[in-house]
């Protein structure tokens, strides 16, 4: 099963007749340059070509008002001055008499995606449009955008093909105020926005682009803004806000589709976002939402202005939706202040209505970067006190997640009871432990230790015994440096208290040349002890353990 790339040459007719500096970036060269960079890696051809069609007046319609879609059928027949008068009623927007014609096409491009990924015609895919959709009101243009694409795309994923949850990632720099507005009361659409923000400061300019904006009646808690309120944020920005507040509350949510309002005017370069993170990063956020909802992932282009960064960009989302590895990231992998700052207040906005950010209680994330370059960090977590694979995640009869209850609200009490009751016995059924007693514990060598942790966080003295250690790094020239072998015993000690049920997760440290085989070692020595499933996450440098298969089994096992 492949990768679709939807397109239309006709989508590079509107452009901008008269002057006006805020819309001139938004221009036919952004779809020339990035499709022609596509074929010129030779990515284009690897890809499902499906030409795009135009959209019909009722699927408009799934989120577009009769008068507004008239409106703009009408633009066809506008001289240039008319044009002019009438984008002048909206905000950063420009019309030409063939932005009916492309704006249908780019709406009818994300369903045709769409269309295809629920037939199982393919994997995944990209549409490749203009004008760009996520700030289109139901009877409004805005930012460029005159459908709402990925909004439409929706309605109709839920009307055409039944689906129940669907997740809307929208990494465009700019908040998709249109698909907030469109759905802030659904609780069936999940939309997550993160957005240069500035406390307000920046274009649109909406307090409702903040942090405590959550959604609005059955769909509180499906809203997810995360603003930036500094400009600069990089690769560990990114990766951090997919760690800690998209990937937790879209694995609870569970969604059966990814729409992902592809923007690229948050990478480097972009005059509009001014942020730094290079195009691989796309590809390591593309590999991250591939492991939901069965890899259905459809993007849908939106912004980005910097047709060299916006076309490597585009290679680099369509490189991971074809399954290529993603280049490692530059840079160091510390997020700002202002990130943690911004990830924390989404986290506490949310905490109500998502059990995965309830957990690590008040304390929210430490402040302390992690070591520099010369080690990689392996995170190891007990596979029990986590959502338990076995069963279903819990749903109200509808079908969506069940309503989760907010701490202190008036039927918390009560229900509370009721809930952790239900809770054990459902661990008891399915033979789990009670969580254990250390919730993280540390194994650092040395030159690490002077990590400011936590108070909370166990530091683990404790070393596995020389031999046992030695005999696991026979096999690995990388683990014959001392340094290496003195952190494997760690990591082994840290395993064997985890396997024991003693400690919830830990965090080791190991020298980079060793970090590939020390996994290999951890993921033996999980294995040897009766492991049935586990799940490696690398993010960054890190290659595939040599020995592992395909189909994801280890040779041995
Ligand atoms: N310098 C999209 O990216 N101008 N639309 C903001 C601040 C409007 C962006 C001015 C930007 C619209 C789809
Ligand atoms: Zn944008």
């Amino acid at each position: 099963m492949g990768t679709a790339l939807v397109y239309h040459e006709d989508m590079t007719a509107a452009r901008l007749l008269w002057d006006d500096p805020e819309c001139e970036i938004e221009c036919p060269e952004r779809l020339t340059t990035a499709l022609e960079r596509l074929q010129q890696r030779g990515l284009e051809q690897r890809c499902l070509r499906l030409a795009a069609r135009e959209a019909s007046e009722a699927e408009l319609g799934l989120v577009h008002s009769p008068e507004y879609v008239a409106l703009l059928q009408g633009t066809q027949a506008l001289g240039t001055g008319e044009l002019q008068t009438l984008s002048g009623q909206y905000d950063a927007v420009y019309f030409h008499p063939s932005t009916f014609h492309c704006a249908r096409l780019a709406a009818g491009a994300a369903l045709q995606l769409v269309d295809a990924v629920l037939a199982g015609a393919v994997r995944n895919g990209l549409a490749l449009v203009r004008p760009p959709g996520h700030h289109s009101q139901r009877a409004a243009a805005n930012g460029f955008c005159v459908f709402n694409n990925v909004a439409i795309a929706a309605k109709h994923a839920q009307r055409q093909h039944g689906l129940h949850r669907i997740l809307i990632v929208d990494w465009d720099v700019h908040h998709g105020q249109g698909i907030q507005y469109i759905f802030e009361d659904d609780p069936s659409v999940l939309y997550f926005s993160w957005h240069r923000y500035e406390h307000g400061r920046f274009w649109p300019y909406l307090r409702e682009s903040d942090a405590d904006a959550v959604g609005q009646g059955p769909g509180l808690g499906f809203t997810v803004n995360l603003p930036w309120n500094q400009v600069g944020m990089g690769n560990a920005d990114y990766v951090a806000a997919f760690l800690h507040v998209l990937l937790p509350v879209a694995f609870e949510f569970n969604p059966e589709l990814v729409l992902v309002s592809a923007g690229f005017d948050s990478a480097i370069g972009d005059p509009e976002g001014q942020m730094q993170a290079t195009p691989e990063c796309f590809a390591h956020l593309t590999q991250l939402l591939q492991m939901l909802a069965g890899g259905r992932v459809c993007a849908v282009l939106e912004g980005g202005y910097h047709l060299e960064s916006l076309s490597q960009s585009v290679c680099m989302m369509v490189q991971a939706l074809l399954g290529d590895p993603a280049p490692p990231l530059s840079g160091p992998m510390v997020p700002h202040a202002s990130a943690l700052e911004s990830i924390e207040s989404v986290r506490v906005a949310q905490a109500p209505h998502w059990m995965s950010l309830q957990q690590q209680g008040q304390r929210g994330l430490g402040r302390d970067g992690a070591s520099g370059s010369h080690a990689v960090a392996v995170t190891l977590n007990h596979p029990l006190g986590v959502a338990p694979v076995l069963s279903p995640s819990p749903r109200s009869p509808e079908g969506r997640p069940s309503p989760l209850l907010l701490p202190g609200g008036p039927e918390f009490k009560a229900a509370a009871t009721q809930d952790v009751a239900a809770l054990s016995s459902l661990l008891d059924q399915l033979r789990l432990n009670p969580t254990p007693p250390v919730r993280t514990a540390v194994a650092l060598t040395a030159p690490d230790a002077a990590l400011a942790l936590p108070s909370d966080v166990l530091c683990e003295e404790g070393s596995a015994p020389q031999e046992e250690t030695q005999a696991w790094a026979r096999p690995h020239e990388a683990l014959a440096q001392d340094r290496a072998l003195t952190a494997l015993g760690k990591v082994l000690y840290l395993l064997d208290r985890i396997l024991d049920g003693q400690v919830s997760s830990g965090i080791a440290v190991t020298p980079a040349s060793a970090a590939a085989a020390t996994l290999d070692v951890a993921i033996r020595c999980g294995l040897s002890h009766g492991a049935q499933r586990l799940l490696c996450l690398a993010v960054g440098q890190l290659d595939r353990p040599p020995d592992l298969t395909d189909d994801g089994r280890l040779e041995g096992f």
